[in-house]
């Protein structure tokens, strides 16, 4: 079996099989982006729209960066870092070949080399989607967290930073020092107002740095943007099925579903690819779009997540296919996320119908655990900030505060079978020595966690109307189980 790349895409075996390849000549195509965290979701979201535009533009190319790993750049380096974008439902799987990436830098060994890359005056955008714990940020308050390792690490060594923000400014100082204008840094992850909050952190760090950078990071522009597109992990099961499609082994293809939405705040001074020619939606202000996204798929999503793997549910398909957490689900969204978003309601009950229909997709194998990794990280603008708009307006949180209970029950990393739960998250061995000292305890369990200022805030620990449902919803989990306690939320 031949390895995908740029010979044998156009193999006349490839010709006859399923497969959509690049309709642009990639030899002709120059660098326009850096992307910073060159991940499954940017590989199947962000990537694909440029795919798509660079038959007219090809000076958009995009330079990918691994800041921790060099597996992708391993796993595609040999394909000539073309891959194959496999969408899927219930109809069946669709590939496509997406060659927008042309090259991708591994951080670590390459640091200097992508600072440089990120220095180049092609470069006019550079991109982000480096999760939540990439900010390192404080995630009740958004602000950078100057005691994070990497931080201390970069502010004693700004000509080697290993975190995205260190990244950011130490090419932003190097374009400052040659003269060059900046480029614009496009978050897009899943955080409430994602550009405010790259500038706040990026602002800070160069303030922190001293010397003339903050005055320079004060002319970048950050626009915000809501990304969506759901992505599960590549498994071996994958790469045979686009084997068997295509006739070509693909190291790390991507699995998708058909839906996938980009909003993106209007705001490039240095300029930008016509995005609103693929599909994505040019607007002034993302942040309506950002909080129905955040609260109603994401808080969703999170609330299956713990809840679906502790009833035994290892993927969204099959959680969302147990009537009790369908039921739960369309209350979270209709009753209690719903009312706190201003757009107008028959919008907001068409998103939540065909959100439910995408978390029924059959045909993505998307793991809950996966879902599950840095709750700690997630909830604040998951399912937080839907509850203090919740508690501001009087009104109740019962199924919020059961998708907390079962965070709080999930991160004792014990199942109801008794067996460990893999917990992954930046706080993971805080949040177990937490739980183990609380021994099975509800309200020691949720006292202890709800002190965990960067989850909860100082804010909310003081409040009975959250404290109480948690505690109580908590009790529940640990007395009678995730399937009994849901059964009691109407
Ligand atoms: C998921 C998101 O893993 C998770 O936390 O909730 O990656 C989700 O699939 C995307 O935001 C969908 O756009």
């Amino acid at each position: 079996m031949s390895r995908l790349n740029t010979e044998t895409i156009h193999a006349e075996s490839v010709q006859q099989r399923d497969l959509t390849v690049p309709k642009y000549r990639r030899e002709s195509v120059t660098p326009g982006i850096v992307h910073l965290g060159i991940g499954a979701f940017h590989r199947a979201h962000m990537a694909a729209y440029v795919d798509d535009l660079l038959a007219e533009n090809p000076g958009w190319g995009i330079i990918g960066a691994s800041l921790r790993r060099p597996d992708t750049r391993d796993a595609l380096a040999p394909q000539d870092f073309l891959y194959t974008l496999a969408i899927r439902d219930a109809s069946g799987t669709r590939c496509r070949v997406i060659g927008s990436i042309l090259d991708v830098l591994d951080a670590s060994s390459q640091r200097s080399q992508l600072i440089e890359t990120m220095a180049d005056p092609r470069i006019r955008i550079v991109s982000l989607t480096v999760t939540e714990k990439g900010y390192c940020h404080d995630p009740s308050t958004g602000e950078l967290d100057q005691r994070h390792p990497d931080i201390v690490h970069d502010l004693a060594h700004p000509e080697a930073p290993v975190s995205a923000p260190g990244l950011i400014a130490a090419a932003l100082d190097l374009r400052r020092r040659r003269g060059l204008a900046p480029f614009t840094v496009m978050s897009c992850d899943n955080l409430p107002s994602n550009g405010r909050t790259a500038r706040r952190i990026v602002t800070r760090f160069a303030e922190l740095r001293g010397g003339d950078l903050a005055a320079y990071v004060a002319n970048v522009a950050f626009p915000s943007t809501m990304i969506d597109r759901i992505v599960p992990a590549t498994t071996d099961a994958d790469r045979d099925l686009v084997r068997e499609i295509t006739g070509l082994d693909d190291a790390w293809p991507i699995m998708t579903e058909p839906f996938t939405q980009w909003v993106i705040e209007d705001h490039f001074p240095t300029g930008r690819p016509p995005f609103d020619t693929v599909g994505a939606q040019l607007v002034a202000d993302v942040e309506p779009f950002e909080l129905m996204k955040l609260r109603m798929l994401n808080g969703s999503h999170s609330t299956m997540a713990y809840l679906g793997y502790l009833a035994g549910h290892h993927y969204v398909s099959e959680a969302i296919a147990d009537p009790a957490i369908h039921t739960l689900i369309r209350g979270l969204m209709t009753e209690e996320a719903m009312p706190t978003l201003p757009m107008a309601r028959p919008v907001l009950e068409a998103y939540r119908d065909q959100l439910l229909a995408r978390f029924a997709n059959p045909a993505l194998k998307h793991r809950t655990w996966q879902i599950a990794m840095d709750g700690s990280q997630k909830l604040p603008q998951r399912l937080l900030g839907t509850i203090r708009d919740r508690l501001a307006a009087g009104q109740g949180i019962e199924r919020l505060a059961l998708g907390v209970a079962a965070w709080m029950r999930y991160v004792t990393g014990i199942d109801e079978a008794g067996q460990p739960i893999e917990v992954k998250d930046p706080l993971a061995a805080r949040l177990r020595q937490l739980a183990d000292a609380a021994g099975g305890d509800a309200e020691k369990l949720a006292k202890g966690l709800l002190a965990v200022q960067e989850v909860f805030g100082s804010d909310l620990p003081l409040s009975p109307a959250f404290t109480e449902p948690v505690t109580r919803r908590l009790r529940s989990l640990l007395e009678i189980g995730a399937k009994a306690t849901m059964g009691q939320v109407a």
